[in-house]
């Protein structure tokens, strides 16, 4: 169930303009931004402007808007001119997994070698 805007929620501020980011694209329904600690030369992050928690509950909740982020991390690639090298879309989802943002965002992560399996 998509929640109201949370005044706790650094992404909801981003959202309503209250808290500054390095946006590169926006949608009706997405935003995407620069992630403020880079881990890559790429490393975008793509959220849907409505808070849901995490990816699973986005798409339990609002699957197009779901489907809206998906498509997004490929513009966003196409835009950074990372898709012809390969790039990761990453949904960190709860704490053991690394979440610590708990607003949906899916990383685009590009630009550089990538190792698999991820630590
Ligand atoms: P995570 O999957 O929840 O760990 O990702 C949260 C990301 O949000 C992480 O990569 C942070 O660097 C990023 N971030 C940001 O871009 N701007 C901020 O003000 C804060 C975190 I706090």
């Amino acid at each position: 169930m998509a929640e109201e805007p949370r005044s706790d929620c650094l992404f909801c501020k981003i959202v309503a303009g209250e808290v500054p980011a390095q946006v590169v694209r926006e949608t009706e329904t997405t935003l995407a931004f620069r992630d403020i600690n880079p881990q890559a030369p790429t490393h975008v992050l793509v959220i849907p402007k409505a808070h849901h928690p995490d990816g699973a509950a986005l798409a339990a909740a609002a699957p197009e808007i779901a489907a809206d982020v998906l498509r997004e991390t490929g513009e966003v690639a196409a835009q950074e001119k990372i898709a012809g090298s390969g790039y990761r879309v990453v949904l960190n989802t709860g704490t053991g997994a690394g979440q610590t943002v708990f607003h949906a965002h899916a990383h685009v992560i590009g630009g550089r070698g990538l190792e698999w399996p991820p630590g």
